[in-house]
């Protein structure tokens, strides 16, 4: 018999994927591997699954029925153009070719339009939840034509996540759209990752409350409007003491945070694309800044505050720190979804924002039920500017505000960095602001540079003769 789906690359990552595949009703499945002792190793430990091993790119296309499928689960960069360029060669018109790594998405808008030409159909494909997702059951986030989500469609169906008995996949829009949406993703994981942390830090010193007590905190959040899996981790790394010391694991931690860049593309695709994700990009930040230990040994020279900082009810800023978390998530996924939202008109795709909300939420990091309320505020106006003015989030911005602010002056006072907390702070008294100190900006662009600014009472672009007698003129727009 034939397989209806092949993976390529059996590392961790494809042979959990292929497995998945495997166990779903219906799904025969080709597998290849560049060295040829990671498939006889998973066809000889997985005889359940029926797989049909090939040992070239002849015999892998051979063994798959047309139109054939194949995902791709290599190293991202040239490993993934190396594959393509070999599936390229023994495929036809109509087949499909899915990378399922975590490629840049200008990649694969590259490799789809290179791909297209050949006449067979590209798909980049964001996979979430990592070995155990790609196992269990992820969210998927795919890209690529029309004609290639008919076929593949019901294949990946058959493998995502289940949220309220609906797969966590979705087309999310042609090319690159998928691998856009899986970047903005990690972006926001980023930043829910750090608001958590912060959130830590402060009740630590703020209460001398044990990483075991916190754990409690987190558990009981956990019930809430903060129910995520992050946080539901976060309580189980609190809790667990180390075996060698008898510590808390979080204290022999070493406290240099790690990246594998994703966060930062999100950054630098939103700075490109004038999209401010502050508490994305201080997320970022945060792990880097972490990560200088020289830096932090000679910085560690400068002052603080000269009091202790110890609050006087425990239990009223432990919940202040809550309403602070839950505002800050919102604003990180209000910028998060406001990156996609100019994403997809930068590059012609038609993304529906609820749909991306509800894949996320099972099968991957930042699974939560938060994101039903995500999916109602676009059910309710699609073409919402701002997510965080929605009814549900205005709401417990209203609630939380003044908590917020108490949380952020605290954290200040007492010197215990909050760049997440802050940020999404200043954003979100910046994008409500009625008006902003940008008119002096652009007064200043025009002294030094003619750059011209408009007027609030009419029509027309200006520029005052700074140099000369000081009277406007108006000029041709310069921005
Ligand atoms: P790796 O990223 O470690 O890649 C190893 C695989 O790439 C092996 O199968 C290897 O074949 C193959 N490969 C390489 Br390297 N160069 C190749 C080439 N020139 N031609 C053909 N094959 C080549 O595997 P992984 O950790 O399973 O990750 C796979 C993908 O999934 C990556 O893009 C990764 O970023 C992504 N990922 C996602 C998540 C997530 O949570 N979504 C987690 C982990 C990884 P060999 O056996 O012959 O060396």
């Amino acid at each position: 018999a034939l397989a209806n789906i092949g993976v390529v690359g059996l590392a961790v990552m494809g042979s959990n994927l292929a497995r998945n595949l495997a166990s779903r009703e219906g799904n025969t499945v080709a597998v290849y591997n560049r060295s040829r002792s990671k498939t006889d190793e998973l066809v000889a430990e997985h005889p359940e699954a029926g797989f049909i091993p090939a040992f070239s790119y002849e015999e892998f296309a051979a063994s798959l029925s047309k139109p054939r499928t194949a995902i791709i689960m290599v190293k991202a960069g040239r490993p993934t153009d190396a594959v393509i360029d070999s599936l390229v060669e023994v495929f036809e018109p109509g087949d499909i070719i899915v990378d399922g790594g975590n490629a840049y998405f200008p990649d694969t808008i590259r490799r789809e339009k290179a791909v297209r030409e050949t006449g067979i159909n590209f798909v980049g494909a964001g996979i979430s939840g990592g070995e155990e997702g790609a196992l269990t059951g992820p969210s998927i986030m795919p890209g690529g034509s029309d004609e290639s989500w008919v076929t593949l469609g019901p294949i990946l169906k058959s493998i995502a996540a289940v949220a309220e008995g609906e797969p966590c996949v979705t087309h999310v829009g042609h090319d690159g759209a998928g691998h856009f949406v899986k970047m903005v993703h990690n972006g926001i994981e980023y930043a829910d990752m750090q608001l958590i942390a912060e959130a830590y830090d402060l009740i630590r010193r703020g209460t001398g409350k044990t990483p075991a007590e916190i754990a409690d905190v987190f558990a009981e959040w956990n019930k809430g409007e903060l129910e995520s899996y992050l946080i539901e981790i976060t309580a189980e790394v609190l809790r667990q003491v180390d075996a060698e010391t008898g510590k808390p694991l979080v204290d022999v931690i070493l406290d240099q945070a790690g990246a594998k860049g994703t966060g930062a593309w999100t950054v630098q695709t939103a700075l490109a694309l004038g999209v401010p994700v502050s508490g994305i990009a201080e997320a970022t930040f945060a792990r880097s800044l972490s990560s200088h230990p020289e830096q932090r040994a000679v910085a560690a020279s400068l002052p603080g505050p000269d009091e202790e900082f110890r609050v006087d009810d425990v239990d009223g800023f432990i919940e202040d720190v809550r309403q602070a978390l839950f505002a800050s998530k919102i604003i990180a996924y209000s910028q998060g979804f406001d990156e996609i939202r100019a994403g997809a008109a930068e590059y012609n795709w038609t993304i529906d924002l609820g749909a991306v909300s509800k894949i996320w939420r099972a099968g991957c990091i930042i699974r939560a039920q938060f994101l039903n309320r995500i999916a109602d505020a676009y059910a309710e106006q699609p073409d919402l500017p701002v997510l965080a003015t929605a009814p549900y989030f205005a709401e417990a911005l209203t609630r939380g505000q003044a908590a917020w602010r108490r949380v952020v002056v605290a954290a200040t006072q007492a010197g215990i960095p909050s760049p997440a907390f802050s940020s999404s702070l200043a954003y979100y008294d910046g994008i409500r602001a009625e008006r902003l100190p940008a008119a002096l900006v652009q007064g200043q662009r025009d002294f030094f540079g003619a750059h011209t600014y408009k007027r609030i009472d009419k029509e027309g672009t200006f520029h005052t003769q700074w140099s000369g007698d000081r009277t406007e003129i108006e000029a041709e727009d310069t921005h």
